[in-house]
């Protein structure tokens, strides 16, 4: 039998999936060594393989200490705290875990919109404070006639779309480039796409190099509208958007992301008119389990020679490089 090969997992993920890799690989903990330095300096050379969770940076200087590196696992879809144009330029492959989660996110960006326009948490803390006897829950804004504008139209982007359509909304688009099979309306810009529509869900990947929602986006968006993040804080302007929910410049957000996370702004935290979820997106028994398995599935079928499960765009596989 092959010797097994050694892993560096970066940061915890679900127990099971841990589990899976100690029986499989040499699996060496990051996230539980007291001197990370001395620990990449003692198995630093002979680790083949890392896995992300969490997203744990995992950057230039992490993948200079590892000179035997030859796959980069993410546990999540989204993939922009890894360097993968440095991993590519040491011939290591990047794997992600798209699809397994894409209906749960979806969902729960449905659930977050209908919380946000709803002000359903609020009117949950309004009957826990007694408040329901004195007077009813003061109305709220309606999703009926609204136009939803969807900051990204990837695979969840469209599992977000497909939702909408059953709730009778009209929707539209922002992406890098028109998509020419799909009837929605597309806008070259955020800024247009916020002036045609009072919800924005932004939906995109994350690790551009500024902000797509601007004070210029929200402002577009108007008194009206209404944005949801289930993407990356990165992808908003935080304190634009502080400012903006401060003046009424916009109604509301429903946010599942942050831009540091996990500590949020005490100032987001004192508003009414947010509702404030810790990054659950895929946090689903159900869902979480199939990520840690298509991770597994990624090593495993790499080091038994097979390549790849689902390598990323920038790392294709088989590898066109000459
Ligand atoms: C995280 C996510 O990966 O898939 C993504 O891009 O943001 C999440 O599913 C999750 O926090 C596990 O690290």
């Amino acid at each position: 039998a092959h010797a097994k090969a050694e892993i560096l997992l970066l940061k915890a993920i679900l127990p099971d999936t841990i589990r899976a890799l100690d029986e499989r690989f040499v699996l060496h903990r990051l996230d539980r060594a007291t001197d990370r330095d001395a620990f990449l300096a003692e198995v630093g050379p002979a680790i083949r393989g890392v896995v992300v969770g969490g997203q744990a940076p995992a950057g230039a200087d992490l993948f200079a200490r590892l000179p035997a590196l030859e796959i980069v696992a993410n546990f999540g879809v989204g993939y922009d705290t890894i360097d993968v144009a440095d991993a590519k330029g040491r011939g290591a492959v990047v794997t992600n875990t798209p699809d397994v989660l894409t209906e749960e996110v979806a969902d729960l960006a449905l659930g977050l919109l209908l919380a946000t326009v709803r002000r359903l948490p609020q009117a949950d803390r309004y009957l826990r404070a007694g408040a329901w006897p004195k007077a009813p829950f003061p109305l709220s804004p309606s999703l009926r006639g609204r136009r939803i504008g969807i900051l990204g139209l990837g695979r969840i982007g469209h599992a977000i779309a497909t939702r909408l359509d059953g709730f009778g909304c009209a929707i539209a688009y922002h992406g890098r480039r028109r998509q020419p099979a799909v009837a929605y309306d597309y806008h070259p810009s955020a800024v247009e796409l916020a002036r045609a529509c009072d919800v924005l869900v932004v939906v995109a990947p994350g690790g551009g190099a500024g902000p797509l929602v601007t004070a210029e986006v929200l402002g577009a968006l108007g008194p009206e509208g209404i944005l949801i993040n289930v993407a990356r804080g990165s992808l908003v302007d935080e304190d634009a958007l502080i400012a903006a929910l401060q003046r009424g410049a916009i109604h509301s957000a429903g946010l599942d992301v942050f831009a540091d996370e996990p500590r949020v702004p005490d100032a987001l935290i004192a508003l009414d008119n947010v509702v404030l979820l810790p990054h659950v997106g895929s946090a689903t028994h159900h869902t979480r389990r199939a990520m840690g398995n298509l991770l597994v599935d990624n090593l495993v079928s790499w080091f038994e020679g097979r390549g790849p499960v689902t390598p990323v765009a920038e790392t294709p596989w088989p590898s066109s490089a000459a």
